[in-house]
């Protein structure tokens, strides 16, 4: 380790002592424990609007393989509460509790670390419970336009309920946008503290992703491996996918934390070429005008990719992908579109750019403060965009 690496590293553990003992004065101060506000990954509701930054206490369980694991259900937010209220009202429930599963995307009682992917397919669609599509159109090599049209809605659907915000509700709050005095706060934060903040809405966000994931149909069938494999190299294409939908162009800002903030407020991330290069592209997507049910198939197709690195069972993936590459080009054919099909693939091109960009911003940081990603970053976050080398280089430093 060179001296300035030595340096910064005794800098960065002095500073998380210091953090330390301010949040336990903090923490004694407070006569009621349950004051310390904790991380709730999007399983529970959030109490309270989080506009500003709010001190975060690292308590982050979720891994992407408990992720998959659990059988979960979303329930869109519904009634007329607003903005991070609405996202506040949307619930995770565990479908063991109640038993009211969803229609068709709880996978009761399916746990794939003990099943085979021959034992999944032995088992029949109904039993699983999924919709009739599965069994039969999936595997099916000439699907009618019927079992497409299904695959559409049912994709949509996914898309729909698993969304954090809905894109009209999103339109009536245009106007709240962060004041200078909020964006100056974001700004005076210190470079990991904000790192850190931005690293918890992403795996929020992410999270979102692998549910909506777990409900395309087809997604479910495939080795779990290759389910984590395509979810560590697509969920973040699909989160600036979906960063498109509540992206105002008028004045280039992004629903984020509660209100609508521009690039210039993430400037203490010190990545502004990033942050840039990801503006401009919700910018370009947002000019194709897409409706919603194209969104939802475009993220399907963007995560549901053969070419992935480390996939095992890649005939598999690409079996699903046709699939819903039919269901694409089929959608875009009832809309009179079929222009955009070219036009989307070179979308394909631009997120993977963005996302070497994100993975080499992450290592430049982790250079100055790896105890800040190794101890305070989510789990979630370091399994899908640190790599396992890196994670080695990480524990032995
Ligand atoms: C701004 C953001 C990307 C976009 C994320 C969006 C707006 C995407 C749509 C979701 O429905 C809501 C949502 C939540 C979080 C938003 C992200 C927070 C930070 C990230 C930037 C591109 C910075 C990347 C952060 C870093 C470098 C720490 O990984």
């Amino acid at each position: 380790m060179s001296k300035r690496q030595r340096d910064s590293l005794f800098a960065e553990v002095e500073r998380h002592q210091q953090q330390q003992q301010q949040q336990q004065r903090l923490q004694a101060s407070q006569a009621e424990p349950e004051s310390v506000p904790a991380y709730r990954p999007s399983k529970e509701p959030r109490g309270r609007p989080t506009h500003l930054i709010q001190p975060l206490v690292p308590t982050f369980p979720y891994t992407l393989d408990q992720e998959l694991n659990c059988s979960s259900e979303v329930h869109p937010y519904q009634g007329s509460a607003t903005g991070e209220a609405q996202a506040a009202a949307l619930t995770y429930r565990s479908s063991q509790r109640g038993g009211e599963s969803s229609s068709f995307s709880t996978l009761k009682g399916f746990d794939p670390r003990r099943s085979t992917p021959e034992a999944i397919l032995s088992i029949p669609g109904n039993e699983m419970g999924l919709r009739a599509f599965d069994t039969e159109g999936l595997f099916c090599p000439y699907p009618t336009s019927t079992h497409i049209e299904e695959l559409c809605a049912s994709i949509f659907r996914s898309h729909r309920e698993t969304n954090q915000y809905r894109v009209e509700e999103l339109q009536a709050l245009r106007w709240k946008i962060f004041s200078r005095e909020e964006v100056h706060a974001y700004q005076n934060k210190s470079m990991d503290e904000m790192w850190q903040h931005c690293a918890v809405r992403l795996t929020d966000a992410v999270q979102y992703v692998v549910e909506f994931a777990k409900r395309i149909p087809g997604f479910r069938q495939l080795g779990q491996n290759d389910q984590i494999a395509l979810l560590k190299s697509g969920s973040m294409e699909v989160v600036l996918v979906r960063m498109s939908r509540i992206f105002n162009t008028e004045n280039s800002t992004v629903f984020f934390d509660g209100k609508f903030a521009g690039t210039e407020l993430f400037k203490s991330l010190a990545c502004g070429d990033f942050i840039a290069s990801v503006f401009d592209f919700a910018h370009s997507l947002c000019a194709l005008r897409l409706t919603e049910q194209q969104v939802a198939l475009f993220s399907a197709l963007v995560l549901i990719n053969a070419d992935r690195p480390c996939l095992e069972d890649r005939d598999r993936v690409l079996r699903v992908r046709k699939d819903v590459e039919l269901a694409l080009s089929h959608i875009l054919h009832r809309d009179n579109q079929e222009s955009l099909l070219h036009k989307l693939y070179q979308k394909v091109a631009l997120l993977k750019n963005l996302c070497t960009l994100h993975i080499e911003k992450l290592r430049w940081f982790r250079q100055y403060y790896p105890l800040t990603v190794h101890s305070l970053f989510p789990p979630l976050y370091k399994e899908l965009f640190v790599s396992d080398t890196d994670i080695h280089t990480m524990v032995t430093l």
